[in-house]
């Protein structure tokens, strides 16, 4: 007899309710859970890829260790004294360990809260992660201006009337630092009440086809567009934060002072460098100025540049000076049922002297794009030893090959995965977690992103089978080890749902696991609310609007304005992200790679004559650290000068054996990004805008 199980899916951050439906340990078919409180009954594709990853044959089911170049399977136990051996030699002779947490493990919060007590024990104040090739911005400006790295005010789309993103594809990635599952349905609701969304993007985008106004962008320049954007609303008399309510209560005299370095630009000049036209620039600005409730988000396009850091501060200053924040259907701050705000520190910022200068490191993350020189770079706190806890970043940081190169150096490289991937190729051990089915899930991160109050928790569908670890006692199980290696205390190591428990317990709205686990279809605990100062962290409650380290940024900002464009003959790469794909993986999923391939170089028609390509040649890419080649689809969804290619494909690399059996291995943009391009205040990789030179791959062979 088939069986209905109600879980949250873990894939991405929309945290969609599904309906799982089982015969024994096969999955038959897997649904959108209509009463979900949060999701309605959405989902995407992706949803149906935990039933491809739950029962796929490809995926490992014990670990493995490489002798002499081939995989062995070898026991857990063994396994774990093994690694925690080797650690403990290489730690007597004084040689470096790290960590790279990827991004799966924001997904999982039994992970989260053991992983603390692994780090511990292997003495790692920072780590890398996949936050400093994403996010990392958001965090600073949140920490400097609310007084908390998860503090963040986002759109209540639900009661917007205009909204404005700079960015962000949701229509494709389903919403990102902003929980939103449904976000079309969503939008259009918004645009049925009269409202209106504007997307400006460098790539007329899945959701930029469904916005009222689309604007092109240069890649990288949104601060330009974000200044001009601030001088319209000067200009037009809107900069009030009391149009709609008393919000310079909760600011500190940081207005003026904002209002005063912002002073010496002009627009003129900041629209030819964005590309957006004045009269377009002044629109945007008297939507937000309006009367009716506006919101203006920003996302992975306004993060991974130059200058993410300032993005997000003018992006939250726009929202403050128009009385849009903490405003019901502005941007708001979200009250959930387990609220990391409330009972989890601020988080941290300083600056350190790293190998690539000064560099800013928020929550003791150190910038991955320079991981491959911490690992190769001869000096005395040289990497030797790592351990990778679901992540790829072979195809997720910048310089791809590099990082292959610094990898394969490593005296002992273990990797927390279930798969051979173009990552966990170079380790020494894999060790893979139980399927997806078999986890429980709270989605901890993601309560203070949400469109609305709400708490979930998932039971696991499925009992674990054999031999099988979850990701915690995997991390537990090394933790253990390593103690026992270091001779060191053992740590307690508590269930993750008793913390999880307490957790819930001591945020404000007091809910027990229990009571959320009563409520298969989630709890809701209403809309947003406006809720300062309260909700500041901030020593005196007051909202820091023009802090000191983002205005020094200012300086380096005129100096990009005022330099002369160096590009020449080359065009500008960005990235792009399809609702099938989910960055590296998933590429497994015999239904979600249906259709077309869609690891193409996608170029304007007008870039594509010049070149003499025709849609389908092969083309050549290059950058300053590498090439690759791939077909070219011509269109005129990307602006002319912009070239566009996904990330996390290239699954063929170097002929080796992988568990990625993809018919349609693609190429990594990432061999293509340049490591050496980072947020300084963050060392946020610069993912887009990146300068190439595309050429038809016949004419490179006639010139060799
Ligand atoms: N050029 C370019 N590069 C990008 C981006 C871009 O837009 N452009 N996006 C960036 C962003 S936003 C991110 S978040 C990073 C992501 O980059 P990574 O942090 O490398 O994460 P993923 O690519 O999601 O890789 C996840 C890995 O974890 C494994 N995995 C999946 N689920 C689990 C699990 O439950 N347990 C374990 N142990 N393993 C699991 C998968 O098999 C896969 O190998 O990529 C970044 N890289
Ligand atoms: N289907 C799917 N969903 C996903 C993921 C996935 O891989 N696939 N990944 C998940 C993850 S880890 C994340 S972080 C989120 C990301 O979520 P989003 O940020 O919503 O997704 P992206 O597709 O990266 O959107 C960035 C947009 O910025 C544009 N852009 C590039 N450069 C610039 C620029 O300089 N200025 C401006 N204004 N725009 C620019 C790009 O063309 C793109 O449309 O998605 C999550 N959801
Ligand atoms: S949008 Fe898709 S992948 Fe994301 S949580 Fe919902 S069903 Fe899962
Ligand atoms: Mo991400």
């Amino acid at each position: 007899m088939p069986t209905l199980h109600k879980r949250t899916c873990h894939i991405c951050e929309a945290n969609c309710g599904v309906i799982v439906e089982m015969e024994g340990r096969k999955t038959l078919s897997i649904r959108g859970n209509p009463d979900h409180v949060l999701s309605r009954g959405h989902i995407c594709p992706k949803a149906t890829a935990i039933a491809d990853l739950q029962d796929d044959p490809d995926r490992l089911r014990k670990p493995l260790k490489k002798v002499d170049g081939a995989w062995q399977e070898i026991e857990w136990d063994t396994a774990f004294d093994e690694i925690a051996d080797k650690l403990a030699k290489l730690k007597s002779e004084g040689k470096r360990n790290a960590l790279y947490m990827g991004n799966p493990n924001a997904h999982d919060y039994s992970v989260t809260l053991t992983v603390g007590m692994f780090r511990r024990i292997l003495g790692l104040r920072e780590i890398y992660s996949a936050s400093t090739l994403d996010q990392i911005p958001h965090h600073l400006s949140q920490l400097l201006m609310y007084g908390h790295v998860s503090l963040a005010a986002v759109p209540d789309i639900d009661r917007c009337m205009n909204l404005v993103i700079l960015g962000g594809n949701p229509a494709a990635s389903n919403g990102s630092l902003w929980t939103v599952p449904d976000f079309k349905k969503r939008a259009k609701e918004m645009q049925a009440r009269g409202g209106t969304m504007t997307v400006v993007d460098p790539r007329r985008s899945e959701t930029a086809k469904l916005a009222d106004y689309h604007h092109f962008i240069k890649p990288g320049t949104d601060t330009a567009l974000l200044i001009a954007i601030f001088k319209a609303l000067e200009a037009g008399d809107m900069i009030n934060p009391d149009a709609h309510q008393n919000l310079s209560a909760h600011l500190d005299d940081g207005l003026p002072k904002a209002i005063k370095a912002l002073a010496d630009f002009n627009i003129k000049q900041l629209s030819e460098f964005c590309g957006i036209s004045e009269d377009d620039i002044f629109s945007i600005a008297a939507r937000l100025g309006g009367d009716t409730p506006s919101a203006l988000y920003g996302r992975m396009g306004v993060s991974v540049c130059a200058f993410g850091s300032l993005n997000h501060w003018l992006i939250q200053l726009i929202n403050i000076a128009t009385g849009n924040l903490n405003r019901i259907g502005g941007t708001m701050f979200a009250q959930p049922g387990l609220d990391a705000v409330s009972i989890i520190g601020g988080g941290s910022f300083r600056m350190k002297e790293t190998r690539s200068g000064p560099m800013g490191i928020v929550m003791n993350e150190m910038s991955t794009a320079g991981l491959a020189d911490d690992i190769l770079e001869p000096a005395e706190d040289q990497i030797r030893s790592m351990f990778i806890l679901s992540g790829n970043p072979i195809l997720s940081s910048p310089h791809g090959r590099r990082l292959d190169e610094a990898l394969e150096s490593l005296e002992l490289l273990v990797s927390v995965d279930m798969y051979i991937t173009e990552t966990s190729r170079h380790a020494d051990y894999i060790l893979p977690p139980c399927g997806p089915l078999e986890k429980d899930h709270y989605p901890i991160f993601f309560g203070p992103l949400s469109v609305r109050n709400v708490a979930s928790y998932s039971p696991a569908t499925l009992p674990m089978e054999g031999d099988t670890k979850a990701d915690w006692q995997i991390v537990a199980g090394l933790t253990t080890a390593i103690a026992k290696a270091f001779d060191v205390d053992i740590p307690n190591i508590r269930e993750p749902r008793d913390s999880l428990d307490a957790m819930l317990q001591k945020s404000p709205a007091g809910l027990s696991l229990a009571d959320v686990e009563a409520a298969p279809d989630g709890i809701d605990l209403g809309a947003l609310k406006p809720c300062l100062p309260d909700r500041l962290c901030t020593d005196d409650k007051k909202i820091r609007v023009a802090p000191d380290i983002l205005m020094g940024d200012l300086e380096r900002f005129k100096i990009a304005l005022s330099a002369q464009s160096d590009m020449k003959d080359s065009l500008s790469l960005i990235g792009r992200r399809h609702v099938r794909n989910n960055n590296s993986w998933l590429h497994n999923s015999k239904r979600l790679l249906k259709g077309p391939d869609r690891c193409t170089l996608m170029i304007h028609p007008d870039d594509a004559a010049t070149r003499a390509i025709h849609d389908g040649d092969i083309v050549s890419v290059k950058s300053r650290v590498g090439m690759v080649s791939l077909a070219a689809e011509i269109s005129d969804d990307v602006m002319q000068g912009i070239v566009s290619i996904p990330h996390g494909f290239g699954h063929d690399r170097d002929g080796v054996n992988l568990s990625v059996a993809s018919a349609k291995p693609g190429v990594s943009i990432n061999d293509l990004t340049d490591p050496a391009l980072v947020d300084p205040l963050t060392g946020n990789a610069v993912l887009n805008g990146v300068p190439v030179i595309v050429e038809k791959c016949e004419n490179l062979e006639a010139a060799e």
